[in-house]
């Protein structure tokens, strides 16, 4: 040991104790800087304290079952808000949970951030065998937008700007942020974390499209005879409502809305041609394509969907698309009329382009269009009308239907096959941005994330309909409903399985793949929780049920008993499958 000198003793003695600060809480300071109050996460090693410390910093911390419905939480939370959705997990297995919620979040166009805990560095890198052992980095970067790591903490600041950035700015999308345990505990002097921080300015910068995009598009479509507007999420993400409406109605060009562009306007607009899209796709001369992609949700552009002679065969329509991302256009079809920027920008310069004189479209497309809608609406009406027992979809989605328009503020939640489609066709939206359902992918397993998410962050009734088999995904997260007693009313249309519930195993000795328990009584799931279960067999017991949970706002799960005969293989399409040569 040696001896400690006269001033060196003299100088501990003076020193101010410095103050530091850690990982964990530049983390904290780094998200409430730039405005996040909301984490959906999962704790556990490394976070665990993580979820503590954002609780007692006054942020929400929305604790799940499973991180994958927080990762669609999270993903749908960017959607509503344009702020990116934050989930939170532990390593290996809690990152590859919320990974398939990443991957959804990029491919739906979501901003999302999954931050998660890794283990040690070096010994991942020499693959030693550590706890929960995973190069993350190198897995998430195939299907984020972009993925970062931050290991020490005065990168925290810039991690977070990073991702933050690359979430929402351009086309936004899922980012993964890598925060190795060791980070959590390194201390730093506290002015210099202060100072390491970045409030980030204008994440979402405006694109402003070039005139000339402009008025090549206003060209196309003033020469058109039967011009057509589709509009999708894009178009809903980008909360451009009133010019968006304003656009529709100045030009009375009909339009269809895409699944989670119901509502924009509302569904039961005169212009609105959802009832006569098999007519309107074939039939159009020009499309304007606003936040929606020609992907397989619109038959890509071609085949007979839109009179094309064979499946691959173009239909001989020009399409204008407005769009953020440059590299869209062309992807499917040929775009005549690109105009790249944000769809506020771009709605905004079209506006200013129709003025006031601008000639709407010709009566004999529009009155061809109202006769056929009109005809539809007309037999949709008399089935909706009909009150078989048992209830099927129809009988079970005009109740539905009935209580979205009394009330239109409330969010729906939807996922399923038939109970997608049906609920898709049947229930009309009539605000921006209240329904939220499978998304791009078709993808099963949204529901109970997508409400609880719902919930928190618009505070509004949700109202979820949801295939028996849908729900069983997420199901556990009743729990996390009831937890946080959440004003969610969740409908099971039951039809005892995945299509359908009547599938045998031709060799009799197992349930059929898509069969489950019969006459299963999933309300009794919620009671467990102390929410509200109801068995519901009749339209009329459904609509007491529903009318009931809305007015309360307690966590409901309605069992709406459905016809196991009534769907068919998935749902509207069937075509998708791929058919057997041979036969089983
Ligand atoms: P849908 O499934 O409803 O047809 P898609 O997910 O296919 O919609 O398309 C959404 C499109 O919207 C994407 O191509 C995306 O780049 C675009 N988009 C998203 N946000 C914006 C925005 N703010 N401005 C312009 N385009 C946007
Ligand atoms: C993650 C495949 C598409 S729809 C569906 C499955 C399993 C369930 C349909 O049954 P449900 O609806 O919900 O009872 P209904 O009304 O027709 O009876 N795994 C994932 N995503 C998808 N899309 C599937 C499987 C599928
Ligand atoms: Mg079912």
């Amino acid at each position: 040991m040696g001896t400690v000198t006269e001033p060196a003793v003299t100088a501990l003695a003076n020193a101010q104790p410095q103050e530091t600060t850690d990982g964990f809480h530049l983390v904290i300071d780094a998200l409430k800087l730039n405005g996040i109050d909301t984490i959906f996460g999962l704790p556990g090693i490394p976070i665990t304290d993580l979820t503590r410390m954002l609780q007692a910093a006054g942020l929400r911390m929305i604790s799940f079952r499973h991180e994958q419905s927080a990762g669609y939480a999270a993903s749908i939370a960017g959607y509503l808000t344009q702020k990116p959705g934050i989930c939170l997990t532990v390593s290996a297995p809690g990152f590859l949970n919320g990974l398939t919620a990443l991957a959804h979040a990029t491919t739906n166009c979501f901003p999302m951030i999954l931050i998660s805990g890794s283990s040690e560095r070096e010994v991942v890198d020499l693959q030693q065998g550590d706890y929960e052992e995973m190069d993350q980095l190198a897995v998430a970067k195939t299907m984020a937008k972009a993925a970062f790591r931050v290991l020490h903490a005065e990168d925290i600041g810039v991690g977070i700007a990073r991702a933050i950035r690359a979430a929402v700015s351009g086309r936004p999308g899922g980012v993964y942020l890598d925060l190795p345990a060791k980070l959590f505990a390194q201390s730093i002097d506290a002015a210099t974390g202060k100072a390491s921080l970045i409030k980030v300015v204008d994440p979402a910068p405006r694109q402003i499209p070039a005139p000339d995009a402009v008025a090549r598009a206003l060209d196309l479509l003033k020469g058109a005879k039967k011009p057509l507007i589709v509009l999708g999420k894009g178009a809903a993400y980008a909360q451009a409502d009133a010019d968006i409406a304003s656009l529709v109605e100045k030009t009375g060009i009909p339009y269809l809305s895409m699944s989670m562009a119901k509502g924009l306007l509302p569904d039961t607009h005169e212009q609105s041609a959802s009832a006569a899209r098999s007519y309107v796709l074939p039939e159009a001369d020009v499309v304007l394509l606003i936040g929606a992609r020609l992907n397989w949700l619109l038959s890509h552009g071609k085949g007979k969907t839109w009179g094309g002679k064979d499946h691959k065969a173009w239909g001989g329509q020009k399409f204008i698309q407005v769009d953020i991302s440059p590299q869209e256009a062309d992807s499917n079809v040929r775009i005549d009329a690109p105009v790249i920027g944000d769809i506020g920008s771009c709605v905004a310069a079209l506006l200013a382009g129709v003025g006031s004189g601008w000639q709407k479209p010709p009566a004999e497309w529009t009155s061809a269009i109202a006769e056929r809608k009109n005809k539809n609406i007309a037999k949709m009406a008399e089935t909706l009308a009909k009150d078989p027992s048992p209830m099927n979809f129809h009988s079970a989605l005009n109740v539905v239907r009935d209580i979205v328009r009394a009330n239109p503020e409330a969010m729906l939640v939807n996922e399923g096959a038939n109970a997608l489609d049906f609920t898709r066709s049947i229930v009309d939206m009539y605000k921006p941005r209240k329904r939220i359902d499978v998304g791009t992918w078709g993808i099963m397993g949204i529901g109970m994330g997508y409400c609880v998410a719902a919930a928190v962050v618009t505070g509004q009734q949700v109202i979820a309909v949801e295939g028996d088999s849908a729900f069983g995904f997420s199901g556990m997260e009743v729990e996390t409903i009831c937890r946080y007693n959440l004003p969610v009313c969740i409908v099971i249309m039951n039809n005892n399985g995945v299509y359908r519930g009547t599938d045998v195993d031709p060799t009799g000795r197992d349930p059929a793949p898509t069969v489950f328990v019969k006459n299963a009584r999933y309300d009794k799931i919620i009671e467990a929780f102390g929410g509200v279960g109801v068995n519901a067999t009749t339209p009329a017991e459904l609509r007491r049920a529903m009318e009931e949970a809305v007015k309360s706002r307690k966590p409901t799960l309605i069992n709406a008993v459905i016809d196991e005969t009534a769907g068919t293989e998935s749902g509207r399409i069937t075509s998708l499958n791929p058919s057997a040569k041979k036969k089983a």
